[in-house]
């Protein structure tokens, strides 16, 4: 007498993928890595003071593009020149420890550095000031938000390279103009004494390559006062997100319906 499997109908077996497909694909599309990956440069500033300058001081501004609050507790903000062979953060006007504040979701915090000179207007309340500030370069430099308050001990050039320990301290880094290092497959633009690099949507891209991600547009320097900015994807874009309002919908059959029945 032949064996025969028991299978169950085509149709039940069509709903099991479907639901399998979709819930690994929901799965999938969750926020991935560590907490702190949410915070990024979101404006830079460097032509301070400068002639024709629209702000007396440089700045650097904070994005949180996840979607919960971050402590800036232990963290630090480095710079390097372009291409020189200076450290990141290799002394006190290179680095700034930040604050043990939390920004919020979407939310911002705006840092002051250096003023170069008397040219233009003060900034909007600075979230932090470095009382030993930072002068960025006007056109370009390189900028890390780290872990730590210690310099990175590198700047990321061939000649000084930022190994596994260095690179796991950067939270999120910015070359712009002719800088040696930076994220992706080229650095920001060239700045000048009237633009910045800005994060394209208004903070929330971040595809980890600075090219691409950053633009040079007129110094508008946003602060923790600034309306939040909260990002749909949860701060981790460079994977697919699947917005709520997109979501497949499941409705069972009714008896009466269902075919294997
Ligand atoms: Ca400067
Ligand atoms: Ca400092
Ligand atoms: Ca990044």
């Amino acid at each position: 007498m032949p064996h025969t499997t028991m299978r169950p109908p085509v149709a039940v077996v069509a709903v099991l993928s479907l639901l399998l497909a979709m819930t690994s694909a929901l799965v999938g599309a969750g926020p991935a890595g560590a907490a702190t990956t949410d915070l990024a440069l979101s404006r830079v500033y460097g032509g301070g003071g400068n002639t024709n300058a629209p702000y007396t001081n440089d700045y650097i501004e904070i994005f949180n593009r996840g979607s919960s609050a971050q402590s800036l507790a232990g963290l630090s903000l480095q710079y390097a020149s372009s291409t020189g062979s200076g450290a990141f953060g290799a002394n006190s006007g290179q680095l700034t420890e930040l604050p043990d504040v939390s920004v919020p979701a979407g939310g911002y915090f705006l840092v002051q550095e250096t003023a170069g000179g008397a040219v233009g207007a003060g900034l909007p309340t600075p979230d932090f000031t470095d009382a030993t500030p930072i002068n960025l370069s006007g056109t370009a430099g390189k900028v890390v938000l780290a872990t730590g308050i210690t310099t990175l001990g590198c700047n990321g050039s061939t000649t000084s390279p930022c190994d596994a320990g260095a690179t796991t301290r950067i939270i999120d880094l910015l070359g712009y103009g002719n800088a040696n290092y930076f994220e992706g497959a080229g650095a920001a633009p060239t700045l000048s004494s009237t633009t910045d690099a800005e994060r394209r949507g208004a903070g929330c891209t971040d595809t980890n390559d600075n090219a691409a991600d950053f633009q040079a547009v007129a110094p508008a320097p946003r602060n923790s006062a600034s309306p939040v900015n909260p990002c749909g994807g949860g701060g981790t874009d460079t994977a697919p997100s699947v917005a709520s309002s997109h979501r497949p919908t499941v409705r069972l059959t009714s008896p009466s319906e269902r075919p294997w029945t």
